[in-house]
């Protein structure tokens, strides 16, 4: 084992014990005294109590899923990829407290698993190997099987490696048996930035971007393609850098801008629009021409209704809107923030002619407003009730583009060790994470198996926008036991190592 010079070994000999003087010997009594907490594993006694308290249905809602190979028409250029059979894939319903039963089959020629994004579901159908589960082999298949306890907007995809950012991806819509809101019809839009079989695979994506970009000599501020680069992406919403990866397409429900999805519907009708990023490394700032949104949910949890412009969504995140239909041919607009491309579809309730996909919007103009998790406060229903921090958690996301060297508290995630830093909770506490950007770009920041509240009132949310240098303080109650993941949903970023793992002790 080595060590940095600059501090005494972990390990100590006799030698190095004898030589190092007071100070080490006071550090290793330490460290001798204090052994690895015991954690909570994914499965067994303390995951099943808390699913048995569930409140359930004792309704099963079964699907099946296969992951392979896939040829994505981008408007008659064909593209090879992997999917769930379609892309977007199916869109999953259960009602609140039903339990789903998912075997995912996978006939891909790696690994795989489902992580199902935004549930609070039992530990061990988490879907993070090897903290959750063993990986799901080629050629082999895995059975998920848990009780979907809160209505809301969720999608899944898979946790390993940069599969997300090929074509496996779905959606799960948990239905709220007593639904509040009333609306005529309802659509469920997936936003995707696309590159794989057009300019690179994703591991090719993130094989050069490991390089890291060095001293760019100011060349970084140029608006400018480098191979699956994209140098100059810059956003004031997003507080400077917007991304780094080149995308030839931006999907709307897997229809690029030049064969545009279309959605119908009645003049004067109200719609749902169940909003999800499903993108590796852009932002988008959704509007739809011609109307107001009023955004009713973010990731799945209600907020006070807020009537906006455009809504923008981080990778991970989800919106819910109403939208009151007006008469003609609208055009649906995911501006891929700050890259100067957009995904682009159709709304059509009457006659006339379809605007060009590079139509300008004043909903995307000067002076509109735009809905982001700072202007939301969450419904009476789903606060989280007032009481005393336990536990404060600080994660500092840290790293560089220069270094790609992403990572919390200044650490690299290990995937093949992922306790090895991790956080302690008990179960019970009110935990309050203080998570501080101290990097030069934004980063959607993602806890799995809770929902956490923005203090101050704001939303409930499992995947928030953390602009560069901002804190944001979130709290949650931990209630669910087992070794939860939090990182970077930047597929590249966490990946690199921007990622943690909140570890419940025995
Ligand atoms: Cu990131």
């Amino acid at each position: 084992m080595t060590a940095p010079t600059s501090r005494p070994p972990l390990l100590v000999t006799r030698r190095g014990f004898l030589s190092l003087g007071v100070g080490a010997v006071a550090i290793a009594a330490l460290a001798s005294c204090t052994p690895a907490p015991a954690w909570v594993p994914p499965t067994g006694g303390a995951v099943d109590r808390t699913e048995k308290d569930r409140r359930s249905t004792g309704r099963v809602v079964t699907a099946s899923l296969t992951a392979a190979a896939a040829t994505l028409d981008l408007a008659g250029k064909p593209a090879s990829t992997f999917s769930y059979g379609s892309i977007p894939g199916p869109v999953i319903r259960v009602r609140a407290g039903d339990t789903l039963q998912a075997t995912v089959r996978n006939d891909l020629p790696f690994d795989t698993s489902v992580h199902w994004h935004g549930l609070a579901l039992r530990n061990d159908m988490d879907g993070v190997p090897p903290l959750t589960q063993q990986p799901i082999a080629a050629d082999d298949s895995f059975r998920y099987e848990f009780i979907a306890p809160d209505p809301g907007t969720h999608w899944f995809h898979p946790h390993v490696g940069a599969q997300l950012d090929s074509g496996l991806y779905g959606v799960v819509v948990v239905e709220d048996p007593n639904e509040p809101l009333r609306y005529d019809d309802e659509w469920v839009i997936v936003l995707d930035d696309w590159l794989d079989g057009v300019t690179a695979t994703p591991d090719e994506v993130l094989e050069q971007l490991r390089k890291g970009m060095g001293d760019m000599g100011g060349m970084e501020d140029m608006f400018m393609r480098m191979g699956n680069m994209l140098m100059g992406a810059n956003s004031d919403l997003l507080g400077g850098d917007a991304g780094d990866v080149y995308y030839p397409h931006y999907l709307i429900n897997g229809k690029p801008a030049a064969d545009p999805a279309q959605f119908t519907g009645t003049p004067g009708s109200r719609v749902r629009i169940r909003l999800i990023n499903a993108g590796g490394d852009t932002a988008f700032r959704v509007a739809l021409g011609g109307h107001r949104l009023t955004v009713t949910h973010t990731d799945g949890y209600p907020v006070d209704p807020v009537e906006v412009d455009s809504v923008l969504l981080g990778m991970g995140e989800r919106y819910d809107v109403l939208v009151t239909l007006g008469d003609g041919v609208f055009p649906f607009i995911a501006d891929a923030e700050g890259k100067r491309e957009r995904g682009f579809a159709l709304v059509r309730t009457g006659g006339g002619q379809a605007p060009a996909a590079d139509v300008q919007i004043t909903e995307l103009g000067e002076g509109s407003q735009v809905a982001t998790a700072e202007l939301l406060a969450a419904a009476s229903a789903v606060t989280l009730g007032r009481r005393d921090v336990d536990r404060t958690i600080a994660l500092t996301l840290t790293g560089s583009m220069a270094a790609y060297d992403w990572g919390f508290n200044g650490r690299q995630f290990d995937m093949h060790d992922p306790l090895r830093d991790a956080h302690p909770l008990t179960a019970g506490e009110r935990v309050r994470l203080t998570v501080t950007n101290d990097t030069d770009m934004w980063h959607p920041f993602h806890l799995h198996g809770h929902t956490y509240q923005h203090t101050g009132g704001g939303p409930r949310k499992d995947t928030s926008i953390v602009l560069p240098k901002q804190t944001l303080e979130l709290e949650f109650d931990a209630d669910n036991p087992g070794r939860w993941m939090a990182h970077c949903h930047n597929i590249y970023h966490g990946e690199a190592g921007m990622m943690t793992v909140l570890a419940y002790r025995q």
